[in-house]
């Protein structure tokens, strides 16, 4: 099923190797047609091209709002070449087919980014190009829709490897990029429109993404998995740029996220900070002198888990730290900047992925975080949620001194990204102890001063340092149990949401135990 091409129409607002490609073309004996901006360059390269305005008898109008409108170019592109009232059609109204469209949109999702206003917005919507992409892809019998630039080389591939024809896998698999791109060219649209028109729970949504990297597996070898980045430059993994190691698995990208938002709540202003995450719970986070220190520190709260972990760094990772870091096993490192020194050290470690951000990620961002569930989608703002010193509210008879406020607050960074039920212990910045993702909080309270005992014991300590530590709970305690083995611990200081019933009777409790609480009024729950 080889279909000759031998006239394109080419009209592209990316004009990036359009040059290229139309001599190519030209140089195959195809006719070029094209629109305005797109013909212009054409032109001035020195190739032969018709005007649509030529083929269609009608100017551009209308600000270019129409330009390819027209059954001239609808019917060329959307005939049966083999059907015969089709071909009668085209006869009787001079109609010409067209075999091969070339179409990038209207950079409406460049306008986004930048953040252009509701008028610039609109006019960056795109009507003719996804209109041509749809008719030529919906024709894929006879016609190729190309609609990336980074395909125009396969074009070339594929016409030189069939004697200047396409085949019907070759057009079969640019109609699903194609209608993949008019897709979410609309949701980028339609999700604009929810913000800019304050919707918060549109009737209607829609996600779409682009395949960033095909990956060997997902969370187990035996299910198939990709990475689809959605069109975003915010800084974290989809745009951090890998510089050494193997590939990204699913598990790293999913741990290295982690990582890296969760690092990125410590503004490089207050200091160097590290996170060290395994299976997306951090295992230690700390903050230093230096990001050496950081590191240190975040690797002494639980020496065991590090094994094979995910750092992440929230300044420069120089020699030094690369050094540190070398020591043991570690699957990914992912900081904002990487000194040459740091570079020459994993260059040694072939396996470890150095993985470079463009910056921070911005805690307080807005957004939509979504989870999948049987049947459907389940759509939520972005826990973009914070407090600060401000917000707290001392609820015990005792107050929290400056240093231990210093910890609670950190304490309540990390229990932000740790999984429910949470529990976090702090001490001298740096978590001393973490319970994560377990069905009951006093488990959690408990498990966390067990790994900081055990870790007292490696490192030969005296005490476990919960001794004297701050407390971060994700969500209220029930009852006084879970605070109760937070004090047991060694805790003298509380952080946790309240707005339990029972919140009286956990504060007695806390009182007659002489710790400090606050209240942050705020959850963090977190599956
Ligand atoms: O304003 S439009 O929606 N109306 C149209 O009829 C139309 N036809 C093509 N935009 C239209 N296009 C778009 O113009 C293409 O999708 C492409 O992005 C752009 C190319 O314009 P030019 O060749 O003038 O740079």
């Amino acid at each position: 099923d080889l279909q000759p091409v031998r006239r394109a129409l080419l009209s592209v607002s990316d004009k990036t190797g359009l040059i290229e490609l139309g001599q190519a073309l030209a140089a195959r004996g195809i006719e070029l047609l094209s629109t305005g901006g797109s013909a212009k360059t054409l032109r001035d390269a020195g190739l032969d091209v018709r005007d649509v305005a030529d083929l269609t008898g009608f100017p551009e109008m209308m600000d270019g709002r129409v330009k390819t409108l027209h059954p001239k170019v609808h019917g060329g592109l959307l005939a049966l070449r083999d059907d015969g009232m089709h071909v009668a059609s085209m006869a009787e109204h001079g109609i010409v087919p067209i075999d091969l469209l070339v179409v990038n949109l209207y950079p409406f999702e460049a306008a986004l980014a930048r953040g252009a206003d509701y008028d610039e917005m609109i006019e960056n919507i795109d009507i003719g190009g996804p209109a041509m992409i749809r008719a030529a892809a919906k024709n894929h019998a006879f016609v190729t829709t190309i609609v990336d630039v980074q395909d125009y080389d396969a074009l070339l591939a594929e016409l030189d490897a069939n004697d200047g024809l396409t085949s019907i896998e070759f057009r079969k698999r640019q109609a699903q990029i194609a209608y993949a791109r008019t897709g979410a060219y609309d949701a980028a649209v339609s999700t604009w429109m929810a913000a800019a028109i304050g919707e918060t729970t549109p009737r209607r949504r829609v996600f779409a993404g682009t395949l960033a990297q095909p990956l060997r597996y997902g969370e187990n070898p035996h299910q198939n998995a990709a990475f689809y980045t959605d069109g975003s430059e915010r800084p974290g993994v989809a745009t951090a740029e890998q510089l050494q190691g193997k590939e990204l698995s699913y598990n790293n990208i999913n741990d290295t996220d982690a990582a890296f938002e969760l690092v990125s709540e410590f503004l490089p202003a207050n200091g160097p900070a590290c996170a060290i995450i395994k299976h997306a719970n951090p295992c230690g986070v700390a903050t230093g002198a230096t990001i050496k220190e950081a590191y240190q520190k975040a690797f002494d709260c639980d020496r065991t888990s590090a094994f094979g972990g995910i750092v992440a760094l929230n300044g420069a990772l120089d020699g030094q730290t690369a050094e540190a870091i070398a020591e043991i096993f570690t699957e990914v490192v992912i900081a904002p900047a990487i000194h040459q020194d740091a570079r020459d050290i994993f260059a040694k470690k072939k396996n470890l992925r150095l993985i470079l951000a463009p910056g921070l990620a911005n805690p307080a961002q807005a957004g939509v975080a979504w989870k999948q569930v049987s049947g459907g989608l389940l759509v939520q703002d972005r826990d973009n949620g914070a407090r600060s010193l401000d917000d707290l509210k001392v609820v015990t008879k005792l107050a929290p001194t400056e240093a231990q406020m210093k910890d609670l607050l950190f304490a309540w960074k990390v229990a932000k990204h740790v999984k429910s039920n949470a529990i976090v212990y702090v001490r001298d910045g740096a978590t001393v102890g973490v319970g994560a993702g377990q069905m009951s909080r006093v488990d959690s309270a408990m498990i966390a001063a067990k790994k900081a005992e055990r870790m007292a014991e490696a490192l030969g300590l005296s005490a476990p340092l919960t001794q004297g530590s701050a407390v971060a709970s994700d969500a209220f305690f029930p009852f006084p149990d879970g605070l109760m083995e937070a004090a047991a611990a060694g805790a003298t200081c509380v952080i946790q949401p309240g707005g339990s019933m029972r919140d009286d009777e956990v504060i007695a409790a806390a009182d007659e135990a002489g710790l400090a609480m606050v209240f942050t009024g705020m959850r963090h729950f977190r599956h």
